[in-house]
């Protein structure tokens, strides 16, 4: 980015208000701001008492090494007694835990003493495997719940669990199971994507003929598709249902330091290797439940709550297994696509279970946009209370419709911003709390430290933008990056002297409320202004033929760069309409001003996307600058980047 910082260009006027019901009997109030403004590590402390402690924590935080954190450090618990086990003791096991939902219509609700039984069997096996504390687990499963009992005997025996994406490539677990040096794998035979069964196993043996990957002895696999030529290796291979069944559901659990590792978890990046994420027990624990219980306002008795992600996602770590659980809660488990076999499924499921509290992300807001106001309005969605959003700066447009179409215009909206690096949400609206305003993060959570700084690292006024950093240390921050200390100092530490640097861009409104603008490698340089990608997509999706837009700047001989705009339109608008992308440009440069005027807009059907629904724009910029593509193995589907080139010639706009 240039030393002049972020334009800030979007003006969003809406607001609204929590409603009083909520208000009067939300779990965190506005006196938790002050409470840990006062004394943050008091305030965290009194959180730790959340959880149940075999040693409670005399100590809050050691940061005599700073940028390497201990939390709760004397402090010893058990991650799966907290999530299961005590809840059974407190005569909850008969409540559901998780009401799981497949594919193809298979269901199962499994309550917390079946929890319990399933996860003590699920420990025994994996130490009849051989596997200590401290041995890592590589775990490439749909999303059934083998996952999350799997997630949860590893945190039982301190066995840190390394998630792998069902999506992933033989190269990619290859990649992640050499560098976590993972003794176990366990896998299925296939899961179910789009009607169809998706085999998973021969990326299993792909991956085992890799140099690095010799220490792994055993796969466990899970029998979910039933695909009958499936190979085998004596030996290696062994059956779920034969050894982890064959185990007694008694299991005794044992209590690890607080700082004990829990789980690696690999994030991509832009270039280079994979970085493996490394979170432990106790200073996780503790801000996944606090948070889970403060953003979604949670009431375990008479709440279900519903997170959309997959478990290979952080968002499915915190809030489909650790949040959730540690808190009692009721959840579903779905899990196949939004469309499968219709467009209406999400919303048949909502009023299945009486869900009343959804997360999701933009992604999916804007494919219901684009699908039709008509496919919700099938289904009685008034048991839901609470809609939360994650992954991507929401567009104000798309918010307003989540609200409205979802929430009845009734629901509050929380955007919460956080990454697989701060382990649990850190940025977002309380929902009894915050006046809230679409399309923005607001404010951090109490006892959480969080600003924008310019250049110079000075925080810049309201009014301004810059790059969001972190400025305290919070309970469940990454410790390091699995087994390269030094890279975790120079990626998140050199770029500001004793702050985490997010990699985002933001902005603070009038009132310091904080805006995400996308990550700063997407910030575009046009005629000397530094333009978020992310606001001129929200004017492109605020025009309402719009459903859907990424765009990317392309080296401009005139500009620097120019503003390069794929769009995905709205369910009955035609791509070929006379005039249109003429219309759009002059719309985006009604609501931002005409720097901000795309040069190139062109119709598409279907963006790049991960598997966590975040838009690739690094893809389209290949695109856009007529190279050829860059890594394209983080994709859902790789399908989509043909379509797109063969599109390109023929609609752009040039003038
Ligand atoms: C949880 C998760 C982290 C990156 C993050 C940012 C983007 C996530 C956001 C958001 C704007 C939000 N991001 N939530 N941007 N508003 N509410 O997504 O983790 O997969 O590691 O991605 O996602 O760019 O830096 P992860």
């Amino acid at each position: 980015m240039s030393n002049e910082s972020l334009a800030n260009l979007l003006k969003e006027e809406r607001r609204f208000a929590p409603p009083a019901g909520l208000a009067a009997e939300a779990n965190v109030t506005a006196e938790a701001y002050e409470r840990a403004k006062a004394d943050r590590l008091g305030f965290w402390a009194e959180q730790a008492r959340r959880l149940s402690w075999e040693t409670e924590p005399t100590e809050t935080l050691d940061w005599s090494n700073p940028p390497f954190a201990k939390w709760f450090a004397d402090g010893r618990l058990n991650v799966a007694y907290n999530c299961v086990d005590r809840h059974v003791e407190n005569g909850l096991g008969d409540r559901v835990a998780i009401h799981f939902e497949g594919e193809p219509g298979d269901t199962r609700s499994i309550t917390y003493a079946e929890l319990q039984r399933e996860v003590s069997k699920a420990a025994n096996a994996l130490i009849e495997l051989g596997v200590q504390a401290g041995d890592r687990v590589a775990i490439y499963l749909p999303m059934i719940p083998e996952a999350v009992v799997s997630m949860l005997a590893c945190a039982r025996i301190g066995a840190p669990h390394s998630l792998v994406f069902g999506g992933f490539s033989a190269d990619a677990l290859a990649t992640r199971i050499k560098d976590a040096d993972a003794r176990v794998v366990i896998t299925a035979d296939g899961g179910y994507r789009r009607g169809k069964p998706s085999a998973l196993k021969p990326a299993v043996d792909e991956a085992l003929t890799r140099p690095g990957t010799e220490n792994v002895r055993s796969v466990l696999v899970v029998r979910r598709t039933g695909q009958e030529d499936i190979a085998w290796s004596e030996g290696r291979d062994v059956w779920w249902h034969d050894l982890v069944e064959a185990q007694s559901d008694q299991h005794t659990p044992q209590a690890f330091d607080a700082e004990h590792p829990l789980f690696i978890l690999y994030t991509s990046g832009t270039t280079g290797k994979p970085k493996g994420i490394l979170h432990t027990t106790g200073g996780y624990l503790t801000q996944i439940s606090y948070t889970h219980h403060a953003v979604f306002d949670l009431k375990p008795e008479t709440d279900v709550f519903w997170c959309t992600a997959d478990v290979g996602w952080v968002t499915g770590h915190s809030y489909i297994v650790y949040g959730p659980l540690s808190n009692g809660a009721t959840e579903v488990l779905y899990e196949g696509t939004p469309d499968s076999p219709h467009q209406g499924r999400w919303w048949e499921i909502v009023q299945k279970y009486g869900v009343t509290i959804l997360y999701t992300a933009p992604t999916a807001i804007r494919a219901a946009m684009k699908w039709g106001d008509d496919i919700p309005a099938k289904f009685d969605l008034s048991s839901l209370r609470i809609l939360g959003s994650v992954g991507e700066p929401i567009n104000p447009e798309a918010w307003v419709w989540y609200r409205k179409h979802i929430g009845a215009d009734r629901t509050p909206v929380v955007d919460t911003w956080w990454q697989t690096e701060t382990g649990g949400i850190m940025i977002s609206p309380l929902p009894g709390v915050t006046e809230t305003k679409p399309g923005s993060a607001q404010v951090p959570l109490p006892g959480i430290a969080a600003t924008v700084v310019d250049d110079d690292a000075r925080e810049v006024a309201n009014g301004s933008g810059g790059y969001l950093v972190l400025t305290e240390p919070w309970p469940s921050m990454l410790r390091t990056i699995w087994g390269d200390d030094q890279r975790y100092l120079d990626t998140y530490w050199s770029r500001f002297e004793h702050k985490y640097f997010a990699g985002d861009g933001a902005k603070k409104d009038d009132d310091g409320d904080i805006w995400l603008l996308g990550r700063v490698d997407d910030v575009m340089l046009v005629s000397g202004h530094n333009i978020s990608t992310t606001e001129v997509e929200s004017a492109l999706v605020s025009h309402p033929k719009v459903a859907e837009a990424a765009v990317v700047g392309a080296t401009d001989p005139q500009t620097t760069q120019a503003i390069c705009a794929f769009v995905i339109l709205r369910g009955d608008a035609d791509a070929h309409e006379e005039g249109l992308v003429e219309e759009l440009r002059a719309h985006v440069g009604k609501q931002l001003g005409p720097i901000a005027k795309p040069k190139r807009i062109l119709p598409v059907a279907e963006l790049p996307k991960t598997r966590s629904g975040k838009i690739m724009r690094r893809l389209l910029r290949d695109v856009a600058e007529n190279r050829t593509l860059g890594d394209v193995t983080t994709l859902t589907d790789s399908s989509v980047m043909t379509l797109i080139q063969s599109q390109l010639p023929t609609a752009s706009s040039e003038d």
